[in-house]
This record gives structure tokens, sequence and C-alpha cells, in this order.
């Protein structure tokens, strides 16, 4: 007590200064976590997700997936490259609000998009194709993303392949990102796994989307449906933006996984040029 006591008497005007600095820093802080309300046009989707990717129109395969599903049913939506800033309330980069009502998870995302538009792209399918199409969604998602993460911002890096600058990421955040990822998979479990492992495990699941497809135009049949928009979503990252590393080697393995995602480009992205940034040679248009 009597030290607490001399330090008040002996540091009092260090003691005020440091008390205002950290009210400052809290008021600061929480400010820039509150939402800035934008007013856009009414019964639009509003797709927030990062701003445009090198190769491909995001750096994040659920921002691809959840941009296709908009594409491929048509509803009326705008995108607001905002969410670096602004993210979900599940701390997550895509995310969507439709008057003013907000979503998180590009699932439940389409989810909801299927009940407010009334929209089942899944009809004409049988349910066991459909359960088929729901693990698929779930492989790609919940463990193919991970192996993914880990190749590009903890594997590559270490065997010289530069992915963070070529998708114009800094060096501090690429660091950042890598220690996330580590930590984030590790709780998933992919991340206890050595690197050899993990590569097996990608290849696994390849191996099994490339079988599933076999000689189909899309996952389920002739016709595309929701699990498309996550297979291509995850596989536009390494069929375009995976910089020659790990993945990209063990991806060309599967000529028909290559042609498929040339085949989803071509027809929900004919405009993909203008929704990627060539490299960061020029602004994406759209
Ligand atoms: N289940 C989520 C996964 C989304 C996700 O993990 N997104 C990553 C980017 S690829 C993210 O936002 N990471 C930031 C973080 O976890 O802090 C979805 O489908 O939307």
């Amino acid at each position: 007590m009597e030290v607490v006591k001399n330090l008040l008497k002996t540091q009092y005007k260090e003691i005020c200064i440091a008390g205002i600095l950290g009210i400052v820093l809290v008021l600061v802080f929480k400010w820039r976590k509150k939402r800035v309300k934008k007013n856009y046009p009414p019964n639009t989707i509003i797709h927030h997700q990062i701003g445009r990717g090198p190769y491909a129109p995001s750096k994040t395969p659920f921002a691809v997936k959840l941009e296709t599903y908009l594409r491929m049913t048509k509803v009326p939506f705008l995108n607001e490259h905002d969410s670096l800033a602004n993210r979900s309330s599940k701390g997550k980069l895509t995310w969507i609000e439709y008057n003013g009502q907000e979503v998180a998870d590009s699932e439940f995302c389409i989810q909801f998009i299927n009940k407010t538009f009334c929209i089942d792209l899944d009809k004409s399918f049988s349910d066991e194709e459909i359960t088929a199409g729901r693990a698929i969604q779930r492989m790609v998602d919940e463990h193919l993303y991970w192996t993914i993460a880990l190749v590009r911002w903890v594997f590559d890096p270490k065997h010289g392949i530069d992915v963070g600058r070529q998708l114009g990421v800094s060096r501090f955040k690429s660091l950042r990102l890598k220690n996330l990822v580590k930590k984030l998979s590790y709780a998933q479990g992919v991340g206890r796994h050595t690197e050899e492992e993990v590569l097996h495990v990608m290849d696994e699941d390849l191996q099994a989307l490339s079988k599933f497809l076999g000689k189909k135009k899309f996952m389920l049949g002739e016709q595309a449906s929701q699990t498309d928009c996550a297979v291509f979503g995850m596989l536009s990252q390494i069929h375009w933006q995976a910089c020659g590393g790990a993945s990209e080697k063990l991806y060309k393995k599967y000529p028909n996984l290559i042609a498929y995602c040339e085949e989803m480009k071509a027809e929900f992205w004919p405009d993909w040029d203008d929704c990627i940034t060539h490299g960061w040679t020029r602004k994406a248009s759209k």
C-alpha cells in the first residue's frame, strides 16, 4: 500500500497521462469497430468481401464461392470490397447484407439467398446426389481449405516461394497470416500433420474430387449446383493463385479438374478479366 501511495505522489503526472492515453485508445478502438451503416439499394444482396485478387477475383475461396453463387442464381447483388475493415459478425471476411439484415458464413448466406428469393438449384437432383454434394462441400470448405492455407502461408514460403508478395500481401501481414493459419489449423487438426502428411491429405481430397467429377460437366451432373460454387471457389485458389507452389503441382495431376475450372470460369465469369488485377498491373474494373 505504502509503495502505491509513494508512486502516486512521485509519478502522479505520468500515471494521469498513461490513464488518459489508455482511455483514448479504448475509445478509438471501439469507434473503429463500430460499423458505418451505409445506404444501399433495397432488395439487393450486398456482398461484403476483400478487394480483387491478382489472378482470380479474390484471394479468399469463400468470396469466389459466394459470388459464383450470386452469379449462378442471377439475384440482384453488388459487391462492397470493404471487409478487411468491416468483417462479419463471426469475424470472417465474406458475408452479405440484405435490406439491413446481416448474414455471416458463406453456407448460411447461400441458404438465406435460397429462402429469400425462393431458389432451389438442386431440385433436379436426387436426395443421394444432394447428400453427396453436401459431403463434398464440407470436405472442400472444412478440410481442403486448411491444406491450401498451410501450403500458401507456411510451407511454400519455407521453400522460397514468396506467395505473399505475388498476392500483394506485405511481409509483416504474411508473417501474421502464417502464425494465424498455424494456430487455427492446429486447433482444427490438419495443422498437427507434417508437411508431407498435409500434401498427402490434400492429394487425397483432390483425387476424390477428380474421381467424383469423372467425365461430368459439373460436380453433380450436366447442370451446375450449389456444390460447384464451393468446389470452384476452392480450386480457383490452386488453379490461378498457387504461384507455382506445391498445391499446383498436385493439382496438375488431375486434368478433369483443370478443365472443370475453365468451364466454370467461362460459364459464370465471362467478365473474369475485369475482376482481376492481372498481377497488380492494373485496377480491377469490376
Ligand atoms: N465457414 C466460413 C469460412 C470463412 C473463412 O474462414 N474465411 C477466412 C478467409 S479465407 C477468414 O475470414 N479468415 C480470417 C480470420 O479467421 O480471422 C465461410 O464459409 O464463410
